[in-house]
């Protein structure tokens, strides 16, 4: 007689639908009417993850982020606030997938046997969701799995994926040397308020910041964060943020639409001198932008203006402090710009790491560091400080007061950052006092590098798992000669760099190419796509040749 009799009753009032999941990149995703039954079961994994860690509470963020409404997706959180081990991955893939309630236990009694986990352990899970309309019913969903493992649950309502994150970390680390925080919503903004008022005391005000908050979770949340700051200290003015109307979310709205198509959201008409950014729709992205005074052109600054303004930052605030021997690295993928790198390098004298495509991947190497900058192009990134870092902000005795006032600097830097996960509204306050502190208008800021010609298309082939690569991604090692191909290629442009990989979030193999120009970048990206259709089987149309 199975020990999860009860899961097994729970587990019949979710049928599997006839769908394929995977516990992909960020979570499994797909339409949300497909969900429950996966969520159900992302319940009972998370209660046991939450024994595994003997008690810990763990995380459960229902969203799908920037994808279209109907969508919705599930992710588990670690209790340190990371992305789920990758080890447990393929447990929710597999739980996902059981065609069966029987098969549903007898996968749980694996992981249980394979985990040693100790059954009667308690268990916390804390969860969350976006704004999307199917987010009640697998929010049910959630709380029968939870039930029928008889965790606690502790719903924290409609906040934004980092804010979940955020309040996981808070509740583990509560009794330990290094609370994080209050685990509170309250709480959060309280701790980004102060940490942002002390950070800009003394400057003077600046015009205010337009927001796009892609008609999300951002658009209360950040309104609430802005009560806490205080409109003396800083006035946000938030655009699409209507969440109780369908068919709003993310659409032609939001970070990934502004990164994709490189021009403003509709629902605001960007003016020169004005300040904007665009959230994603379960804000943990940002980008920011400005209209040129004198040429009316749209300028975006990606992920990687804002690593290489938190590097700068970082790197005159421990200069000041007279911390020179922490380790500062910025984390980067193959998707940065070269520009940023080569700014990086040469100009802030930093080193820079490339890791694959994807969260995890970024944070875990920006772990390594003192202090790890990481940031994806796409404007997903935070920074990490380890406890040599925290420990010299605390504990340094300075020499001068002006050692003294960036080691105050540093303390409230490390405060005003969410180091869980990338977050939006963390990360538009960090760019804003660094702003403030330089006197910057965005367009200053955008001086600071000039971004490569840069392109990215995409290739629908018959079977994409054939596409291997290495060395972060930028190096094909299947299928046979293709990276030949494309070496052969890029030699012909000079400063050109592109690379190929299986995406991991859609069917398809995503093509990258820079170049000085925009001529060359783009040639060059049409012809690695069109040797990518030939050489492996292409479907659909062949992408044009350029010129
Ligand atoms: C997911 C990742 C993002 C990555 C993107 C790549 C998280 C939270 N999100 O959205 O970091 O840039 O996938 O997509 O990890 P691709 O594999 O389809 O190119
Ligand atoms: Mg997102």
């Amino acid at each position: 007689m199975s020990s999860f009799q009860k899961v097994a009753e729970a587990s019949s009032k979710f049928p599997k639908p006839d769908a394929a999941f995977t516990y992909g990149t960020a979570g499994v995703r797909t339409l949300g009417s497909l969900l429950e039954s996966t969520v159900f079961r992302v319940g009972l994994l998370a209660a046991l993850r939450s024994k595994k860690h003997g008690g810990a509470c763990i995380g459960v963020m229902i969203t799908a982020s920037h994808n279209k409404e109907e969508d919705n997706g599930v992710k588990i959180v670690e209790p340190m606030g990371e992305m789920l081990d990758q080890s447990w991955e393929s447990y929710c893939t597999d739980l996902a997938n059981a065609p069966t309630d029987a098969n549903v236990t007898q996968i749980l009694e694996t992981i249980v046997s394979k985990e040693n986990i100790d059954l009667s352990l308690p268990a916390t899970v804390a969860y969350a969701r976006d704004t999307r309309p199917s987010g009640p019913a697998l929010q049910a969903a959630l709380e029968s799995g939870l039930a029928a493992l008889e965790a606690k649950p502790l719903n924290f309502g409609i906040v934004t994926t980092p804010q979940l994150h955020y309040f996981v970390r808070c509740i583990n680390s509560k009794n330990t040397d290094n609370p994080y925080g209050e685990p509170t919503e309250d709480g959060y903004y309280k701790k980004l308020a102060a940490a942002f008022n002390k950070l800009i005391e003394g400057r003077a005000k600046t015009d205010p910041i337009h927001i796009d908050a892609a008609n999300g979770v951002g658009a209360p949340q950040v309104l609430k964060l802005s009560s806490f700051i205080g409109s003396d200290s800083l006035d946000i003015v938030v655009h699409n943020d209507t969440i109780n109307v369908e068919n709003k979310l993310n659409v032609e709205c939001g970070a990934d639409y502004v990164k994709s198509n490189q021009r403003s959201p509709s629902g605001v008409n960007v003016q020169p001198k004005q300040r904007f950014c665009s959230f994603d729709g379960d804000a943990d992205r940002i980008l920011f932008y400005y209209v040129s005074e004198s040429t009316g052109k749209f300028n975006l600054l990606d992920g990687d203006k804002i690593a290489t303004l938190a590097a700068l930052y970082i790197k005159e605030q421990i200069t000041d402090a007279g911390l020179k021997d922490l380790r500062v690295g910025v984390i980067q993928t193959a998707y940065a710009n070269g520009s940023s790198t080569e700014y990086i390098q040469k100009k802030l004298q930093l080193p820079v790491v490339f890791t694959k495509t994807g969260v995890k991947h970024l944070h875990h190497e920006a772990e390594k560091w003192d202090i790890g900058v990481y940031f994806e192009a796409n404007g997903h990134g935070t920074i990490l400080f380890n406890s040599k870092a925290r420990d010299a902000f605390n504990s340094a005795q300075p020499d001068t007061p002006a050692q003294d006032d960036a080691l105050s600097r540093l303390r409230a830097l490390r405060d005003l950052t969410n180091e869980t996960v990338g977050d939006a509204m963390s990360d538009m306050l960090i760019v804003e006092v660094i702003l403030r502190t330089k006197g910057w208008s965005l367009e200053q800021w955008n001086q600071c590098y000039t971004d490569k010609a840069n392109r990215l298309l995409k290739v629908i082939v018959k079977d994409r798992t054939i596409f291997k690569t290495t060395n972060a991604e930028q190096t094909l090692t299947s299928p046979d000669g293709l990276q030949s191909t494309i070496d052969n290629l890029v030699a012909k442009y000079p400063g050109s760099r592109s690379f190929v990989r299986p995406s991991g979030t859609e069917d398809a193999v995503r093509v990258y190419a820079e170049a000085n120009s925009t001529q060359d970048c783009d040639e060059l990206a049409y012809k690695v796509a069109g040797q990518v259709f030939d050489q492996a089987g292409g479907r659909g149309t062949r992408p044009p040749e350029f010129l």
